[in-house]
């Protein structure tokens, strides 16, 4: 068992019965050019955390952690997106249309892959989830019950959105959650604070947060 350092108290951890899940890193959200910009977004907070994710990412693939990947991807003939979705704000650019990098959030397409820094290796698992969360028609919770999976590990983008929806869900089935709140990030700095603090709040109703460096030190 292995413990480190965490808010609101200590996070123990089995490597054995822990996976790393990594939200969402895909290059329409975190590249420059790419669907996030067009948005509006200042995609260079999202890039600033890459750096930090891929060191965990290396340390836990060299202890022998299981890895998962997640992206926000739909078929590409959408049937597995609501309405609701590609028409909320009626945005100039849809889900499913021609955007910089290909049809925006459609499996397949270039600006739907995760970037090259996190790009995966075999044997890690990588889940399209056509929801905010990883957990909402995957088949995601029935692949880590079968590996034996009881605590999760988080990074990713955006962390209100894709990271906390999916630390919710896992909560909801019954694992221990920890956020690296170094290896997250949102467009809107004060929506990742809040988020933060909201998880590990009232004896971590939803789970731990930590920095990186703590998990590198137990690692
Ligand atoms: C994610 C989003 N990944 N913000 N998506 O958080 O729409």
């Amino acid at each position: 068992m292995k413990k480190i350092n965490a808010q609101p108290f200590e996070f123990g951890f089995d490597l054995a019965h822990t996976a790393l899940v990594i939200i969402d890193m895909q290059r329409d959200f975190i590249e420059p050019g790419g669907f996030g910009e067009t948005l509006g977004n200042d995609v260079s907070l999202l890039e600033a955390i890459v750096p930090a994710c891929q060191a965990v990412l290396l340390a836990w693939r060299q202890a022998g952690g299981l890895v998962v990947h997640t992206r926000e991807a739909h078929r590409p003939d959408l049937s597995d997106c609501p309405p609701a979705k590609r028409n909320r704000g009626n945005p100039s650019l849809r889900i499913g249309d021609a955007g910089p990098m290909g049809r925006i959030l459609v499996a397949g397409e270039p600006g739907n892959q995760i970037i090259p820094a996190l790009a995966p290796v075999a044997g890690e698992l990588v889940i399209d989830k056509p929801g905010k969360g990883a957990f909402y028609a995957t088949g995601l919770h029935e692949m880590l019950q079968a590996r034996g999976i009881t605590h999760l590990v988080f990074m990713g983008v955006t962390t209100e959105v894709c990271v906390q929806t999916s630390m919710r869900e896992a909560n909801d089935r019954g694992y221990d959650g920890l956020l690296l709140t170094d290896c997250t990030e949102s467009y809107f700095p004060h929506f990742k604070a809040a988020t933060v603090e909201m998880i590990h709040a009232q004896g971590a109703i939803v789970g731990w947060t930590a920095t990186s460096a703590h998990l590198l030190a137990a690692l």
